[in-house]
């Protein structure tokens, strides 16, 4: 259901909802049917305006609502009894729950003051819902079922996943509902704090985390403990050594934030073989620690040297390719984004593992003065949330997708995990390569079946690691090879701004 709240609490839709039911209203009126009041709209209401328009235009008629409760707790069957009505539908999940009422009974419950807000409960595929909500790519692979399930509702509630990125905006309104578990750190020293000027890093956490009070947005695994780790500077430029001090960072504090998944949206500049990688041998590091490792596969299409690029390339990580879903809920127009890195790495491993969707994605905007929203203006949504195009958006699906199954199997292993994404993958009609779409649902039911394999049977650490105690060697027979090489110590990319304007990803 959560998928219904936000169909229709989307700010696109919400608008065009509103301009249809006030056309409806004022025919009406224009036709003489006996009705003096006009509608009128209150945009700070708790009532979603097609309910406010409908219960002017009939408030007898009885309706199916949606009812957002301020504090998860509140008992719904206590504030349904102000209608009263009984409770159809519980979404514990997300602290909501579905009532009937008449329409002349909103003002009513909308008047409680346990009740966030109130959104109809519309069909799916109502044809009224022509514009997608902005977090309907969550729709498209099923994650809301998984919220809102009966027997095994999972949230992320209690994994730790660590964000490498650009920072975070921490008092964005999107964070406010559990602001003590977003953490922000600033492992660069040429920042000056965790904030993020940039604005990728924000939006790649809210992917994540993230639940706005209005409805219109919800991360895909809303109550994860989330490690902002600020990697690059203030102007969100960061370099192979800063990714690497992220890295080793979330190696040392793992088990104080209980750190089981890694997001890392960022691709180097210079190809290299992922064994003779530096960047790879800390990130081996931590899967080998138990830590799940999510990469995105980079935004350089078909191109021959697409997947030659630490992190993406390190056959151990789960590597995520971008799915363009159309901003459609059905699976029969998907495809791949032709953006989408894909192909052999130069050792001979078929990258990406999975993809996810990956355009057109909104979340979080950090700030209207970011680099993102400057470049970007025409892709703000309320000002707030930002839409954006890339793997750096698929990988942080996936990621979330991982803590929700950690949270109610928290004793897999990455390479359990790594099985289970791929063995339940789904083919997609404009598939490319052997990535399938991932399916939250299918890998969750894969899990409670127990004998899950494990992927990466017969792979061969990095170069940079000890092989006998699977952390980074600090012998300096590795390290005094040519890594320290300044030309190595490139700029990385971020892999949704990766491509300059002449090639825009929208
Ligand atoms: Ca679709
Ligand atoms: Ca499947």
């Amino acid at each position: 259901m959560g998928s219904l709240a936000h169909l229709v609490s989307h700010p696109r839709a919400r608008r065009w909802v509103l301009l249809a039911v006030l056309w409806a209203v004022l025919a009406a009126l224009a036709l003489g049917n006996g009705h003096s009041r006009a509608a009128s709209i209150d945009t700070k209401s708790r009532l979603h305006p097609m309910l406010q328009a409908g219960m002017q235009a009939e408030p007898s008629k009885k309706v199916s609502v949606i009812v957002s409760k301020k504090d998860k707790k509140t008992r719904s069957a206590d504030v349904a009894k102000v209608v009263p009505a009984s409770v159809d539908a519980e979404f514990p999940a997300i602290g909501a729950f579905q009532i009937s009422i008449n329409q002349n009974q909103l003002s009513k419950l909308a008047a409680d003051s346990r009740v966030r807000f109130v959104v109809p409960n519309l069909p799916v595929k109502s044809t009224a819902i022509a514009d997608p909500t902005g977090t309907n790519y969550e729709n498209a692979i099923g994650v809301p079922a998984i919220w809102n399930s009966t027997s095994a509702p999972a949230t992320g509630k209690g994994v730790g996943v660590a964000v490498l990125d650009t920072g975070i905006n921490i008092n964005h309104s999107a964070f406010a509902f559990d602001k003590s578990n977003v953490i922000e750190v600033n492992t660069n020293k040429k920042a000056l704090g965790p904030g993020d000027g940039h604005g990728h890093g924000t939006h790649v956490a809210g992917t994540i985390k993230g639940k706005d009070a209005q409805g219109r947005y919800t991360g895909v695994a809303p109550d994860v403990k989330l490690v902002s780790v600020k990697i690059a500077d203030d102007t969100g430029a960061a370099n192979e050594g800063d990714l690497i001090t992220g890295l080793q960072w979330v190696f040392d504090n793992r088990t104080a934030h209980n750190i089981k998944v890694v997001n890392i949206s960022v691709s180097s500049a210079v190809a290299m073989r992922y064994d003779q990688s530096p960047v790879n041998a800390y990130v081996e590091q931590l899967w080998f620690a138990g830590v799940t490792v999510v990469v995105s596969s980079g935004n350089r299409g078909n191109a021959a040297d697409a997947m030659w690029y630490a992190p993406g390339n390190d056959p151990y990580v789960i590597t995520v390719g971008a799915l363009d879903h159309k901003e459609t809920v059905s699976t029969s127009d998907d495809s791949l984004g032709t953006f989408s890195s894909r192909g052999l790495t130069q050792a001979g491993h078929a990258k990406p593992e999975v993809v996810a969707p990956g355009r057109k994605i909104i979340a979080p905007l950090s700030s209207s003065s970011s680099t993102l929203a400057l470049t970007y203006p025409e892709r703000i949504i309320d000002g707030e949330f930002i839409r954006l195009t890339g793997t750096s958006m698929s990988s942080p699906v996936v990621a979330g997708v991982v803590a929700l199954l950690l949270e109610r199997f928290p004793s897999l292993t990455p390479n359990q995990v790594k099985w289970l994404i791929m063995q339940t993958a789904n083919a997609y009609p404009g598939q490319v390569g052997t990535a399938g779409v991932i399916d939250p649902a299918e890998m969750m039911s894969r899990a409670a079946a127990g004998g899950a394999g494990s992927a990466n049977a017969g792979l061969t650490p990095a170069a940079g690691i000890d092989p006998v105690s699977g952390v980074v060697s600090t012998t300096t027979t590795y390290w005094d090879q040519t890594y320290w090489d300044q030309t190595y110590w490139d700029q990385t990319y971020w892999d949704q701004t990766y491509w300059d304007a002449s090639c825009d990803l929208d």
